[in-house]
C-alpha cells in the first residue's frame, strides 16, 4: 500500500500503519469503539471491534483521556465512512504522554471561548486547525516576502534592538536599564537602515520585532509586532519606493492564494489579488473624503481610525483594497520624511488595505543641514542622534523606504477580527505571559 499521505506521523507499508497524534475524541458503541487521532494534517480514525482486538489494548485505548498522546500500529483497511477513505485496525499502541483532565478548553467543541481564556491557554488553542492555518500562512508569508525583496537585489540586516535613542516619537519608547545607562527598546530599524544607506549596501531589508509602548487596547496595535523594514537608495521620488512595496505585495498575494490553498481551504478564506497599479490618493483627497463621511478634520489633523475607514469604505465601492494615501503633511511626519519644499506637504506616503493601515514610508532628508533643522524644528536635540547623523555628514545618497506590520498585513488579507489572532504570544498593555 502507497503512503497515505504527506506526514511524518503516519507510515504505511504492506498495509500496516503507524498512527501518531493527539486522541481527539472517542465513541464506544457497545461492540465497536472509535478513536479519532489527530496530527498536523488531520484525522485518522482508529476503528476497535471489540471481539477483534486484544482486550488489554482495547480497554487501554478506549479510556484515555482526550489529547493523550499516542502512537497506534495496525491494519489499514479502505473505508467508505471515513473522510481519509481508510480506518486502522489497531494491533498494538504506545501511550507517549497522557493528558490532564479537565482540559483547560476543549479543542473540537464548537462552544465559544473568550479570546483572553485561549491566548492564556495558547498551546491548547493552537490544536485547532483553523489556528495552526493562521501561523503556517504567517511562514508562508514571510517567505514570499524575503523572495520578492531578494529578487529586487535587497540584502537581509540585522539591527539592534536595544537602543540609545528612538525613532518614531518619546511617548510610545521602552525605556530599559542597560547596566548603568537608560536604553530603549527598537520601535523600529529606522535610524539604523537609513545609516546602511550611508555604506553602499543600496538595498536592505530587515524582517524582526519592533516594539511600542502603545497603551491602545485595539484590535490593531500591540506592543509588540514584527515590522518588515525596506530602504533603497538612489531613488529619485517616493513612487519608485510605493512601487516596490505594491510588487512586493503583490507577490505575496498571488504567492499565498497558491501555496497556502490547503490553509485557506480549512480557514474558509479567499485571497483577492487587486489589480495594479494601487491607486494613490492624497492627504487632502482624503481629508475631503473623510469630512464628507461625516467627520470635520482639519488640514494637518491626523486621518485617524475612523478617517481611514471612510475612506476605506469610499474605495471599497470602487472595488479597491489597496491603496496609497501619499503627500501627507510634513507636521505630521517624523524628522526623517522629506519636505515637499514650497508647500506644507511632505514626500511620505501610506498603504491602506480596506480601511487600515499597514505600512507607512517615504523618500528621506538625506541633506544633513535640512536633518538636523527639522529635528528641531520638531523640538529634538540632534546630540541625541549623534551616531545617526554621522552617516549623513560624509557621502549619504538620496534614499527612501517602508515599514510594513506583517501582522496588520495578514489580518487585512485574512479578515481576521484582531491582531492578536496573528501573533502566537501576543503581547498587549494587560498581556505579558505566555
Ligand atoms: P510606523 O510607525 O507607521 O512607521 O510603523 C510602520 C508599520 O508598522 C505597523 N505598526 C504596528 N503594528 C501593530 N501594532 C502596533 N502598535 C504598530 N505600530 C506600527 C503598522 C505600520 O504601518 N519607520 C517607519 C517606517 C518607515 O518610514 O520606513 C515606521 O516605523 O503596519
Amino acid at each position: 500500500m502507497a503512503v497515505i499521505r504527506d506526514s511524518s506521523s503516519i507510515r504505511v507499508e504492506d498495509g500496516t500503519a503507524t498512527v501518531r497524534g493527539w486522541v481527539q475524541d472517542i465513541r464506544n458503541m457497545g461492540g465497536i469503539s472509535f478513536l479519532t487521532l489527530r496530527d498536523r494534517f488531520g484525522t485518522v480514525q482508529i476503528t476497535m471491534p471489540k471481539k477483534k482486538i486484544d482486550p488489554g489494548l482495547f480497554g487501554l485505548l478506549t479510556k484515555l483521556p482526550r489529547e493523550t498522546v499516542v502512537s497506534v500500529t495496525g491494519e489499514v483497511k479502505a473505508s467508505n465512512q471515513t473522510a481519509l477513505g481508510l480506518e486502522v485496525i489497531p494491533a498494538s499502541a504506545e501511550v507517549f504522554s497522557e493528558a490532564g483532565v479537565p482540559l483547560p478548553m476543549g479543542v473540537i467543541d464548537k462552544v465559544n471561548v473568550e479570546m483572553d481564556t485561549r491566548l492564556n491557554n495558547r498551546f491548547m488553542d493552537l490544536r485547532k486547525p483553523e489556528i495552526k492555518a493562521i501561523f503556517e500562512l504567517k511562514s508562508m508569508m514571510v517567505a514570499l516576502i524575503e523572495e520578492a525583496v531578494r529578487e529586487n537585489g535587497f540584502t537581509q540586516v540585522f539591527t539592534p534592538k536595544i537602543s540609545a535613542a528612538g525613532a518614531e516619537g518619546g511617548a510610545e519608547l521602552f525605556k530599559i536599564k542597560y547596566f548603568d545607562k537608560d536604553a530603549f527598546l527598537a520601535q523600529s530599524p529606522q535610524l539604523y537602515k537609513q545609516i546602511l544607506m550611508s555604506t553602499g549596501l543600496d538595498r536592505i531589508f530587515e524582517i524582526a520585532p519592533a516594539f511600542r509602548a502603545e497603551r491602545s487596547n485595539t484590535n490593531r496595535h500591540v506592543t509588540e509586532f514584527i515590522s518588515f523594514d525596506g530602504e533603497m537608495s538612489w531613488i529619485e521620488n517616493e513612487e519608485q519606493v510605493m512601487a516596490m512595496i505594491e510588487e512586493i505585495v503583490d507577490h505575496v498575494l498571488v504567492g499565498l492564494k497558491e501555496k497556502g490553498k490547503r490553509q485557506l481551504e480549512i480557514l474558509g478564506k479567499e485571497i483577492r489579488v487587486p489589480a495594479r497599479p494601487y491607486p494613490i490618493l492624497t492627504y487632502s483627497e482624503c481629508l475631503k473624503i473623510v469630512n464628507e463621511g461625516g467627520l470635520s478634520l482639519k488640514e494637518g489633523d491626523d486621518l485617524g481610525t475612523e478617517g481611514e475607514k471612510i475612506v476605506g469604505d469610499r474605495m471599497a465601492e470602487k472595488g479597491v483594497d489597496l491603496y496609497f494615501i501619499a503627500e501627507y503633511p510634513e507636521e505630521a511626519k517624523p524628522f526623517y520624511i522629506m519636505e515637499k519644499d514650497g508647500t506644507p506637504y511632505s514626500f511620505s506616503f501610506d498603504l491602506d488595505y480596506r480601511g487600515q493601515e499597514i505600512s507607512s514610508g517615504g523618500q528621506r532628508e538625506h541633506r544633513y543641514d535640512r536633518l538636523v533643522a527639522r529635528m528641531e524644528n520638531k523640538g529634538l536635540n540632534p546630540e541625541d542622534f549623534a551616531f545617526y547623523l554621522d552617516a549623513f555628514r560624509y557621502g549619504m545618497p538620496p534614499h527612501g523606504g517602508w515599514g510594513i506590520g506583517i501582522e496588520r498585513l495578514l489580518v487585512k488579507m485574512l479578515d481576521l477580527p484582531n491582531i492578536r489572532e496573528a501573533i502566537l504570544f501576543p503581547r498587549d498593555p494587560s498581556r505579558l505571559s505566555p
